[in-house]
């Protein structure tokens, strides 16, 4: 019996987003974190299936479309990649809102979006841009020092966009110039220093972002390269990386509440960013950006495929 996932692709910003639609498991209902549990303990096998190879990618970040917990919502979104479950997810929140337009389950207008780690809102412009309003976001530590396996010492910043990210200037490397390969080796050599010497989000959560900043191109604020956890850059400028940046720079004293903040992915697409701040001095980043559809499929699942749950990562 082959058993299939409908999907639907979108890329934001160049980054890729898989939003299974139908076809996943049953999570029952509930608060999405026990359903994330479900989905993580007892049908791991779709994550590998939809996301690794020879069906996808690395590159890709999966959605698992699930219905709300809270009426108020207009849907429920659980995000995964090559290795595992993210918190959040910016790109994928739009590619989720751009893929339910397609589909006609979504009009102009404002969502509520269930995500692991909470509620956000998505408004869909009538341009067919998506302005995102995260979770709150913060910094919890300020110029790190890091050792690197060759001596040098670089500096970051840790903070919490709804990923946890290592946020760095003093790399060493040329975001204009350096090619992905060089990118890609030394932020991976940055996180797994972190691990190495205990360095670690709040509540001894392992940082597995690393975001490296460099110069921008006219007419961008900032331009980045961020390493996802499976090894993949984001093609994006990565909308929770971005909220960990505006966290950053808020406290700094260097960006002002509503001020517009341009921030530039690695092959140059950008998102729109600015943040509010509440009565409590928490900051509430709010990004925009434009997702397209690329693909409307069937995975299928044969039982008797040896890689019927992926190549194993
Ligand atoms: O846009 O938040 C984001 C994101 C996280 C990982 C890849 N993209």
């Amino acid at each position: 019996m082959l058993n299939h996932i409908d999907f639907i692709d979108s890329h934001t910003a160049g980054e890729p987003t898989r939003l299974i639609i139908a076809g996943g498991p049953d999570l029952g209902t509930g608060p999405l974190l026990e359903r994330l549990a479900r989905l993580r303990h007892h049908h791991d096998t779709v994550r590998r299936t939809v996301i690794n190879e020879p069906r996808g990618s690395e590159v890709l970040v999966g959605a698992l479309l699930c219905p709300p917990h809270d009426p108020s919502a207009s849907a429920a979104v659980i995000f995964f990649n090559n290795v595992g479950y993210l918190g959040m997810c910016g790109h994928g929140t739009i590619g989720l809102i751009a893929s339910l337009a397609f589909l006609g389950r979504i009009t102009v207008g404002e969502h509520r979006i269930e995500t692991p780690v909470g509620t956000i809102t998505a408004h869909l412009n009538p341009d067919g841009s998506v302005t995102v309003a995260n979770v709150a976001s913060y910094r919890s530590a300020r110029h790190v020092a890091v050792t690197l396996p060759d001596g040098r010492i670089i500096h970051g910043d840790v903070a919490w966009g709804g990923n946890w990210f290592f946020l760095c200037h003093d790399h060493g490397y040329d975001l204009q110039g350096d090619s992905i390969a060089t990118l890609t080796i030394g932020a991976n050599t940055i996180r797994h220093a972190l691990v190495a010497q205990g360095i670690t989000g709040v509540d001894n959560a392992e940082i597995d972002h690393i975001e490296l900043f460099g110069q921008a191109s006219p007419g961008a604020d900032s331009r980045s390269f961020v390493l996802c956890p499976g090894n993949a850059y984001d093609r994006s400028p990565c909308g929770t990386g971005t909220s960990a940046k505006l966290a950053c720079l808020a406290d700094d004293g260097l960006l002002a509440p509503d001020a517009e903040w341009i921030q530039e992915s690695i092959i140059g697409s950008r998102f729109q960013a600015r943040y509010r701040r509440d009565a409590q001095g928490q900051i509430w980043p709010i990004i925009t950006g434009r997702a397209y559809v690329t693909m409307v499929g069937q995975i299928m699942s044969n039982p008797d495929d040896p890689f019927v749950y992926g190549i194993p990562q």
